[in-house]
């Protein structure tokens, strides 16, 4: 959060945190460690997002004896080939895994049909038992519930946005 203005910190906490938990970080400046241990400490979890967000930062901030090798430029020059890659469980010294997750160019875990997407936007269920047809995907059905929360501002703009990019991604890959 070091990187971040006070404004767009607000926008994010906005629209994520009444959908998750949000811990606001900084590897550089020593912020959230405590906290995110909390969450961490026992329990087997991953780091998952785009290479160069801080991943191997943030869990070295957490737990020093890790040494993990931060900022690789390799990882940009693999970037699109078909490297092998590994996951590596490691064990905190407080308690607990961690699998870092090796650095991916976007998120493209897309073993899932374009039907079951809207299964991750956590906020749309409570809207779509409202939709007139009950296989809506919530994209150019009429009577459609979700398209009325985003209307009324019950579900953000920028997450139906989201959906309709990745959806879009998502059926493009499933013709690969
Ligand atoms: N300003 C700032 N830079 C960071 C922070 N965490 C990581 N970085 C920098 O971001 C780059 C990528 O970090 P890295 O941990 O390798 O990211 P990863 O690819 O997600 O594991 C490095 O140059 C880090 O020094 C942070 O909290 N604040
Ligand atoms: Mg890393
Ligand atoms: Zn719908």
């Amino acid at each position: 959060m070091d990187l971040l203005e006070k404004e767009e910190i607000d926008e994010f906490l906005k629209i994520y945190s009444p959908l998750y938990p949000i811990i606001l970080t900084s590897a550089k400046k020593n912020i959230g460690i405590e906290e995110i241990k909390t969450y961490l400490k026992n329990k087997i979890s991953t780091f998952a997002g785009m290479s160069g967000v801080g991943k191997s930062s943030l869990l070295n901030a957490i737990n020093p004896g890790l040494k993990l090798k931060v900022g690789e430029i390799s990882e940009k020059l693999q970037r699109g080939k078909h490297t092998t890659t590994y996951t590596e469980l490691l064990e905190f010294d407080f308690g607990g895994f961690v699998a870092d997750t090796p650095g991916f160019a976007a998120f493209e875990v897309y073993d899932f049909e374009p039907d079951e997407l809207q299964n991750f936007f956590v906020e749309f269920n409570e809207h779509s038992m409202y939709c007139a047809f009950n296989d809506c995907i919530h994209i150019n059905e009429p009577h459609c519930g979700v398209k009325d929360a985003v209307e009324s501002g019950d579900i953000s703009e920028i997450r139906y946005k989201n959906y309709l990019k990745i959806y879009n991604e998502v059926e493009e890959y499933q013709k690969r």
